[in-house]
């Protein structure tokens, strides 16, 4: 059996977690040879809540689960950490403007960032679910100079799932059958789901499909299933979240499948003339616990734009925190 590694999560006590922790812990993420130490972390008055999770990790005896640390600080959550799924985040209160809740996510993850500076592992692999993910992320960052800037992500993974799935159910296919989906840009409204390179059952999809349903039906439906969630259940997207940081992770870990790829959150190089340093999200191949940037898609006028209005809404949510960004 390998030695464990250290998987800080945050938001512990939350909805997504209550899923997640128990799939990280039977081997789900990172292999059912991979033992794991859990390391959760929550506000002061949800360590109670925190407790309860833990026993329930408990009770299910899983062989793969080495150790757990129940704390809310920070520091003790990143120490050694190998990979940490920073779910945990303020959610938009009554009145909170838009800045206000950029603001208060800025005050947590460049907090955390600090912590995975000091404490976390060289290594450490960095999802960030919370929202708003992309620009959380870039704050953790930002706030973590002595780590590699590569190593921290943001999930659309579940935003790619979310486009595989509507794209199979309309052409009568399997999701099995379809690759080369891409998520661009911000895990928000203005995100592009992108279909001009996919293929079903090894067909072009954009050949069985029509513009207008592309346009008028699926982007739409892609962009705005969060909150289509939201009015059918009275509660956000938990379990399916839950379940692409594992995809994400899983995929990061130990690689995406031979000859097609994923859609990740990830520092931006100016690939496809995207602002350099933002955190963007990329059709990515991992290989060797390392992710790449696809290169060399064609991209048309339409996709031009769009790629570019969820790039601006990017770079106006930095503005937004860029008082509170270190130098
Ligand atoms: P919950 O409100 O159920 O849980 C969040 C937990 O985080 C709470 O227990 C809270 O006490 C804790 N928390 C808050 N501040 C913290 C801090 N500073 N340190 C540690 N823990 C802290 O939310 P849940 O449904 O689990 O969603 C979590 C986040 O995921 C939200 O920001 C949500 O918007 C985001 N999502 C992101 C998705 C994505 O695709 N990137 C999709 C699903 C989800 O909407």
């Amino acid at each position: 059996m390998k030695a464990p590694v250290r998987v800080a999560v945050t938001g512990a006590a939350g909805q997504i977690s209550y899923s997640l922790l128990f799939r990280i812990a039977a081997g789900e993420m990172l292999g059912k040879d991979q033992p794991v130490i859990l390391q959760m972390l929550e506000i002061t008055p949800a360590l109670n809540a925190l407790k309860g999770v833990a026993m329930e990790l408990d009770d299910c005896a899983f062989p793969l689960l080495s150790g757990m640390v129940c704390t809310d600080d920070p520091n003790v959550a990143f120490k050694d950490a190998d990979y940490a799924l920073l779910v945990g985040a303020r959610p938009r209160g009554p009145g909170m403007e838009r800045k206000d809740l950029l603001e208060a996510n800025a005050a947590i993850f460049s907090v955390q960032g600090k912590a995975i500076n000091d404490h976390a592992s060289r290594d450490i692999k960095v999802l960030v679910v919370g929202n708003p993910a992309n620009t959380n992320a870039l704050i953790a960052q930002r706030n973590a100079p002595d780590i590699d800037p590569r190593q921290f992500t943001a999930m659309t993974r579940l935003d790619h799932n979310r486009a595989l799935t509507q794209l199979a159910q309309k052409t009568g296919k399997s999701i099995n059958d379809i690759t080369h989906m891409t998520i661009w840009g911000n895990h928000s409204s203005t995100q592009y789901p992108d279909i001009h390179v996919t293929k079903v059952d090894g067909a072009d999809a954009m050949g069985l499909v029509d513009q207008d349903w592309y346009e008028n039906d699926f982007i739409p439906t892609v962009q705005k299933r969060g909150a289509a969630i939201i009015d059918a259940r009275g509660a956000s997207s938990a379990a399916s979240a839950a379940n692409a940081a594992i995809f994400h992770m899983r995929d990061w870990a130990l690689g995406t499948a031979d000859g097609d790829w994923v859609s990740m959150g990830v520092y931006s190089d100016g690939s496809y003339g995207i602002q350099e340093g933002l955190i963007y999200s990329y059709p990515c191949v991992c290989k060797d616990g390392d992710w790449e940037i696809v290169q060399g898609l064609e991209i048309n006028d339409f996709s031009r734009a769009k790629m570019t209005a969820t790039e601006t809404e990017l770079a106006e949510e930095r503005d937004a925190v860029k008082d509170l960004l270190p130098a």
